[in-house]
């Protein structure tokens, strides 16, 4: 069968600063949390790799904007680095950076290869965390004028801006699970950043719409579909709450311009509310965005707790929900994720149904494959299952867009290999394979496949 999709469909890739620059500690960059939790616990990173070990995009911008040419992309997704354009968070630009961004934006749309901008994926500046990071709303205002900055920099080429990637993401790993800086482990810290990150990002809308440049601007969410084990009025109870606290919880304001009431209840029924002024709720309904970039990698199974919470443990998130190992789930054999395809659809399906069928593209999806230099086959990474992974998920989305989602492409987590986070090159994602000694760089088998259904607009199978 063939899967045609919509004219003009965007198909690419997204990537991010710190996972692929380099030049970390130079430049006239500033550092951020990443460069400092590096040098102070190495041991916390996959094999001991930091970020200044990556694919020198830095460098090579050049020769990969070429790549992804070759890959037949017409859009492209990467991030500014907050410290690298403003090195103490708040002060002097640095020229420097706004030389290469510029560099990189005008050389992608010479190729035509729409840029899609982030202005924060993951990467806080020191100097900012320094003082409370998303804790103070000192760094609200402070990323708001630093939005703004961009937007005058580069707002008259860059027509997609996407204000965070995954804010939920800094919020898990920093103040609830212990695997981003500052490893804090406190709801309420936590619920009072994520609050902040939703007044930050609708202060970069404001200044957007203020500034009246052209183009779009949205946020990029990791939708993590929450199913309940059984229709069993406490596994669905479950499967409610995990969505308000890690769907809802940033789904909600940016679309409607407003929490969801229940999950306000509840955070107000454990004493977790965090501080609000009388103006938030005028400016949470100005960050209402014009495109959702939704990642989506697996889905989140739940059942409702078998033990009784004890009622002086500190409160968290598992107190409303265990998690569950559905039997017979496929699994990716190469990264220990559940691969499971329709959960695109469901989300497309949801936001039809319950948000207005908001313009909406898929931001990142993606297979990541721990040792893959196993696959290599005359020089190339023979990634078939990379193949039918993207093939299955793209029958769903089409699936989505038939019944009338408002989908209007799909970029892959990523174009290269890259230096992941805590997981530094532990799983390989990129349709390029990099050889890290040498910085040679080859297309995988699954680069060339997508190449061809960029090219074509569909695939069949
Ligand atoms: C997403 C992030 C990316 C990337 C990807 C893969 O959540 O937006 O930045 O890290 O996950 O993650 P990992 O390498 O940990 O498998």
């Amino acid at each position: 069968m063939k899967y045609a999709f919509p004219e003009n469909f965007w198909w690419g890739s997204a990537c991010s600063a710190t996972q692929t620059e380099g030049e970390s500690q130079s430049s006239g960059k500033g550092l951020s949390i990443w460069d400092h939790w590096f040098a102070k616990e190495p041991n916390r990173f996959h094999n001991g790799v930091g970020p200044q070990n990556t694919s020198t995009f830095y460098q090579h911008w050049k020769a990969d904007i070429q790549l992804l040419k070759q890959l037949n992309h017409n859009s492209f997704r990467t991030s500014i680095s907050w410290a690298r354009l403003i090195p103490d968070g708040t002060g002097e630009v640095n020229q420097e950076a706004v030389a290469f961004y510029n560099q990189v934006i005008d050389e992608l749309i010479a190729q035509g290869i729409k840029p899609f901008i982030t202005l924060f994926h993951f990467d806080m500046p020191m100097a900012m965390q320094e003082i409370g990071g998303w804790e103070n709303r000192d760094v609200v205002a402070a990323y708001g004028r630093y939005a703004e900055t961009c937007f005058k920099l580069f707002g008259d080429r860059v027509m997609h801006w996407f204000t965070f990637n995954e804010p939920i993401v800094p919020v898990e790993g920093g103040y609830l699970y212990d695997f981003h800086y500052p490893n804090v482990v406190d709801f309420r810290r936590a619920a009072t950043v994520a609050y902040h990150t939703v007044l930050a990002h609708a202060q970069a809308v404001r200044a957007f719409r203020a500034g009246h440049h052209p183009g779009e601007i949205g946020i990029v969410l990791n939708l993590t579909p929450s199913y309940p084990r059984s229709q069993n009025p406490a596994d669905v109870k479950a499967a409610h709450h995990c969505d308000l606290l890690f769907n809802r919880s940033f789904l909600d304001p940016v679309l409607c311009g407003e929490y969801p009431a229940d999950l306000v209840a509840m955070l107000k029924a454990h004493d977790q509310l965090p501080a609000c002024l009388p103006e938030d709720s005028a400016l949470i309904a100005d960050g209402k965005i014009d495109l959702l970039g939704i990642n989506y990698y697996q889905p989140r199974r739940v059942k409702c707790r078998d033990t009784a919470i004890n009622p002086n443990a500190p409160f968290m998130p598992e107190w409303f929900f265990d998690s569950y190992e559905m039997p017979g789930r496929k699994m990716n054999p190469y990264r220990g994720w559940e691969i499971y395809e329709p959960g695109i659809y469901d989300i497309l399906i949801n936001l039809r149904d319950n948000y207005g069928n908001p313009r909406c593209f898929i931001s990142e999806n993606g297979m990541g494959v721990e040792n893959e230099q196993r696959f290599i086959e005359n020089g190339q990474i023979n990634d078939q299952y990379r193949i039918d992974f993207i093939s299955e998920h793209l029958k769903w989305l089409h699936r989505g867009i038939s019944e009338g989602s408002n989908c209007l492409g799909y970029h892959m987590w990523t174009f290269i290999d890259n230096w992941s986070w805590c997981n530094a090159y532990k799983n390989r994602y990129g349709f390029v394979q990099l050889d890290l000694e040498t910085q040679q760089r080859t297309i995988k088998k699954s680069g060339e496949w997508f190449a061809q259904t960029s090219l074509n607009n569909s695939f069949d199978k």
